[in-house]
């Protein structure tokens, strides 16, 4: 590409903070703006691979909607302010909502990127605790939590996520997942397509289990349709047949495992016959996947989002480490295995091999009996949290990078309920369908103009690596980074006032951490990251780095790692591929793996009832299309430009029945008479639907009032959580059923 700028241009790294894969890009920069964008060909870990979200980073940063200012409701209205006049209006309002009605009459809500960005990743924990309220609300709940319960449960913590090494697998079975689009998911995976391509070439296999044929169907081996939500009954089936055909055999890992004998008896009334009719799937396919499973060396099988937004999320994400367990394929090569990651795994920290377990249910939400899950009541139970009066209702509100209006079941119930609240804080990029309801909206940064390492990432990564990329521009003028943000609310809530030092504020939190942490060592800590002049997220990076599994140990190790040596390594530091971990990555009580959790075994119960039931006919499903991320990017004019993506895939048949025409608009409703929910979207026909179930992508929706997003609102959308009701949960985690939910479908006339 060819530039008229008057200084010659230089090239950057960035580590894209878009989607789970942490592709290391090139931004070439000059006068300020950006030139272009690559893969970057040597990051260790991406390897020059690329999507059209990573070369959207520019329009992202360019965005005329981004907001660079915060804004202040003003006699109704929001308009621009100061950041300080921002944080008093803040102390001004939150504070007395605190002192009347309690700790627990704030709520937090977080969103996804929060797990992207540093800055938040970092500090919103500490803001949580600042606050003390038990309204934690997060994306999680909307998502992975039933995988990270069934792994706590099983592993002893909740971010023990074991991943597909695919690089060594030579038979993949996936579940509910569709890495061509998505780029993976609690499963770091940079070119997905490239490593699909090399594991079918050296002879392995692929296998999707979908109820939509998908763009990762197509480049596997075979795919089987599922009826949605039938996966529990599936892999009860297949855990059956490896005890019935003496095909269970754990190997090394017997000798860490409880609960072998338990398992084997709760399965027992699910055979393959059982439940072929409910899933889909005939009896003596089940067996073959089983068997194909079992009896390949290096093989594992993966459920992602499709798993665990159903009704029982949390049993499926269990039977898939159970089957990945008992088939001796859970921490082998070529199997599922855990990451090492070099900095702020917790499966890296505390004793080795044993620990406290997790715990859940501490308390409960108000109005549902929500248990609490990970600190967490479910996103699904916020709204009624605000409106239901009593002792510990919800009176302020602050969303972190969250955007539930759209991204929750039950959006405009909690859009009205967000205009009920006292107080409402947004820590966002956009007005959007959320923020627009804020008082005071704080702007993030440009992903462009933060440093970046992955805090989150690299635990779930197919291979270890650490790798840092600084900002790429210096900050628009005043404004803060988000960290810095976050600490000022920090200071607000616990009553040091909106003008507090925050940099003092955040050396005398990390002096009182490194004391609890590090002992005797802490002054000798606490000097050698004084001694780097570092602040806020790096040099929290540097102690994790240093302390971590890889780490210098502040010179006891002279060749291990620090952020220094990250900074220094173009393209990151390749650690390697994963590698055996049991028993020393175990938390559990037992020191073992805990094959049996008791609520699984209870909730197998419900499961069998379930089966008994019949299935509806028509349900709905979502899925993710490469140029799109959730509800945020739809502003951006190279991913917005094209075909029309938020469209309804039927398959032929049911649009025939239906009288559905190709590009018609199809009314989808749900509900019982009293609350109907209802939304319209064009038809594509398609045989890559399984019969009965219809596809519709989530994040639609950009046809609010007083959002600030031109280029979306062109082309709207429609909000599949329109349609999906907020009272359908997994009762263990606490997870929204998103997949499999019962629908009406008609021509709009
Ligand atoms: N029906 C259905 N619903 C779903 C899903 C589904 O599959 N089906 N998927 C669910 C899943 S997996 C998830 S993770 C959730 C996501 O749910 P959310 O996290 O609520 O939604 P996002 O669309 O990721 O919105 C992110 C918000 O962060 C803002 N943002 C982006 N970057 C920054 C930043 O740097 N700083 C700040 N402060 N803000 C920023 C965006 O403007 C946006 O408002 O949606 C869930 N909802
Ligand atoms: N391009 C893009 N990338 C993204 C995102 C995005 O919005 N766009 N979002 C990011 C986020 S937050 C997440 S959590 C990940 C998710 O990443 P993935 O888990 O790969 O998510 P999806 O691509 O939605 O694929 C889920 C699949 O599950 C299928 N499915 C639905 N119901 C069922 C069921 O009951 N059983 C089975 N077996 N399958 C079912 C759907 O048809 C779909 O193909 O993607 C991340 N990456
Ligand atoms: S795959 Fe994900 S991390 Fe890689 S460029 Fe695309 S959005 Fe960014
Ligand atoms: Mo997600």
């Amino acid at each position: 590409m060819t530039s008229t700028t008057a200084t010659p241009p230089e090239t950057r790294y960035r580590i894209c903070p878009l989607c789970e894969a942490c592709c290391g890009l090139d931004v070439q920069v000059a006068d300020g703006k950006v030139i272009a964008i690559r893969g970057k060909a040597d990051d260790v870990f991406s390897h020059g691979y690329i999507c059209p979200k990573g070369f959207a980073l520019k329009d992202l940063h360019e965005d005329p909607d981004r907001l660079r200012q915060p804004l202040v409701r003003r006699n109704g209205e929001l308009q621009p302010a100061t950041w300080d006049e921002a944080f008093e209006e803040i102390e001004r309002r939150l504070v007395p909502i605190i002192e009347h009605h309690g700790k627990d009459a704030v709520a937090l809500s977080v969103g996804n990127p929060t797990a992207h960005k540093m800055s938040l990743v970092l500090y919103f924990a500490r803001l949580a605790r600042a606050l003390g309220s038990k309204n934690i609300y997060s994306a999680s709940t909307l998502d992975q939590i039933p995988k990270q319960l069934a792994s706590g449960w099983m592993f002893g913590h909740w971010l023990s996520i074991a991943v597909p090494d695919i690089e060594r697998c030579d038979f993949l079975l996936i579940l509910g997942a569709n890495p061509m689009a998505s780029n993976g998911s609690l499963w770091t995976v940079p070119d997905y397509r490239g490593k699909a391509k090399a594991l079918r070439a050296r002879g392995g296999q692929i296998v999707v289990v979908d109820p939509r044929r998908t763009e990762t169907a197509a480049v596997a081996d075979a795919h089987h349709f599922i009826r949605p939500g039938a996966d529990v009954f599936l892999l009860a089936a297949m855990v059956n047949t490896l005890f019935a055909e003496n095909l269970a055999k754990p190997g090394r890992l017997a000798e860490w495992t409880t609960g072998i004998d338990e398992v084997r008896a709760a399965v027992a009334a699910f055979t393959p016959e059982a439940v072929a009719a409910r899933c889909g799937i005939d009896a003596e396919t089940i067996r073959a996947l089983t068997r194909q499973l079992a009896t390949t060396e290096r093989a594992c099988i993966y459920g992602r989002i499709g798993t665990c937004t159903q009704e029982f999320g949390t049993l499926s994400s269990w039977l898939v480490d159970t089957l990945n367990v008992l088939t001796g394929h859970l921490d082998a090569p070529g199997g599922a295995m855990f990451p090492h990651a070099a900095a702020f795994a917790p499966n890296t920290q505390g004793k080795p091999g044993i620990g406290r377990g997790i715990i859940t249910g501490r308390h409960a939400s108000r109005v549902s009996h929500a248990p609490e899950v990970m600190g967490e009541f479910p996103m699904t139970v916020l709204a009624e949290e605000i409106e239901t009066a009593g002792k510990d209702q919800i009176k302020a509100l602050i969303t972190l990078a969250s955007n539930p209006v759209l991204s929750s079941p039950g959006g405009p119930r909690l859009a009205k309920a967000l205009d009920s609240l006292e107080f409402m804080v947004s820590l966002d990029i956009y007005l959007n369908e959320t923020s627009r309801h804020a008082d005071v909206v704080l702007p993030g940064m440009s992903p462009l103009e933060d440093e970046h390492y992955d805090v989150t990432f690299p635990q779930f990564s197919h291979r270890n690596h650490a790798r840092y990329s600084p900002p790429v521009f210096p900050p628009t003028d005043g404004q803060p980074p988000e960290w810095q943000n976050l600490l000022r609310l920090i200071a607000i809530v616990r009553g040091l006032g909106a003008q507090a030092d925050v940099l003092a504020l955040d050396d005398a939190m990390l002096e009182q951490e490194v004391n609890k942490q590090a002992g005797g060592h802490a002054p000798a800590v606490l000097g050698a990251l004084a001694a780097s002049g570092r602040k806020g997220p790096d040099r929290l990076l540097d102690l994790a780095l240093r302390s971590g599994p890889h780490g210098d140990l502040f010179g006891l190790k002279p060749q291990g790692l620090n952020l220094d040596k990250v900074i220094a390594a173009p393209g990151g530091i390749d650690l390697g591929p994963l590698q055996p971990r049991i028993p020393e990555m175990l938390r559990t009580p037992s020191g073992r793996i805990e094959l049996a959790p008791p609520a699984c075994l209870a909730d197998l119960q419900r499961a069998r009832d379930r089966l008994a039931e019949a299935a509806p006919e028509m349900v709905i499903v979502g899925r993710r299309d490469v140029r799109s991320n959730n509800s945020w990017m739809h502003n951006l004019h190279t991913l917005a430009k094209g075909p029309e993506r938020c469209t309804a895939l039927i398959h032929p048949k049911d649009a025939e029945r239906l009288g559905l025409a190709d590009g018609a608009l199809a009314q989808i409703s749900a509900g019982d008479g009293s609350v109907e929910r209802t939304v319209t979207a064009p038809v594509v026909i398609s045989a890559d639907m399984m019969p009965g179930v219809i596809s519709l992508p989530h994040g639609w929706g950009h046809n609010k009032a007083g959002a600030q997003l031109r280029v979306a609102a062109e082309r709207p959308g429609a909000n599949l959580n329109d349609v999906l009701n907020d009272q359908l949960r997994d009762p263990l985690s606490g997870n929204a059923v998103l997949s499999g939910v019962a629908v009406r479908v008609s021509a709009v006339s």
